[in-house]
């Protein structure tokens, strides 16, 4: 897809779209996702990607956004008393990383003891 392309995540960072936040900050926003896959799964995703529709496409000035993700996923498991345990996160990149919305994002999941590997 044309990554400039308005995506589903998009109309959430609008509020075109409700969505159940649960962080938010100038240059991120974490919600839940609408098709959970443990007791908790957060999607975190930059409010403007900058052309990052999967981190395959991730550059040398993508760093700094990246490094808020990371920083921002820590900042999430700390208000979340049920990932106080731990937690997992996943970027699924592309066809056979099962990516679906093309917009980078990562998922944060937790509220359970997590199997390994994952499918
Ligand atoms: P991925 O497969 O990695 O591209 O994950 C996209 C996730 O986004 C998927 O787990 C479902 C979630 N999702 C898609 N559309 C919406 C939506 O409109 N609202 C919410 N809350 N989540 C969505």
């Amino acid at each position: 897809m044309a990554d400039t392309e308005i995506t589903i995540f998009d109309k959430i960072v609008s509020k075109q779209i409700p969505a159940n936040i649960v962080y938010e900050d100038d240059l991120c926003l974490a919600f839940k996702d609408i098709n959970p896959q443990a007791p908790i799964h957060f999607v975190l995703i930059p409010k403007n990607r900058d052309g990052l529709t999967q981190l395959s496409k991730a550059e040398d000035r993508h760093k700094n956004l990246l490094g808020h993700l990371m920083v921002a996923v820590s900042k999430i498991a700390a208000q979340e008393p049920l990932l106080k345990d731990g937690f997992r996160i996943v970027v699924n990149d592309g066809l056979h990383g099962g990516q679906s919305v093309y917009h980078i994002h990562i998922h944060i999941f937790g509220g359970t003891q997590l199997t390994w590997p994952p499918g």
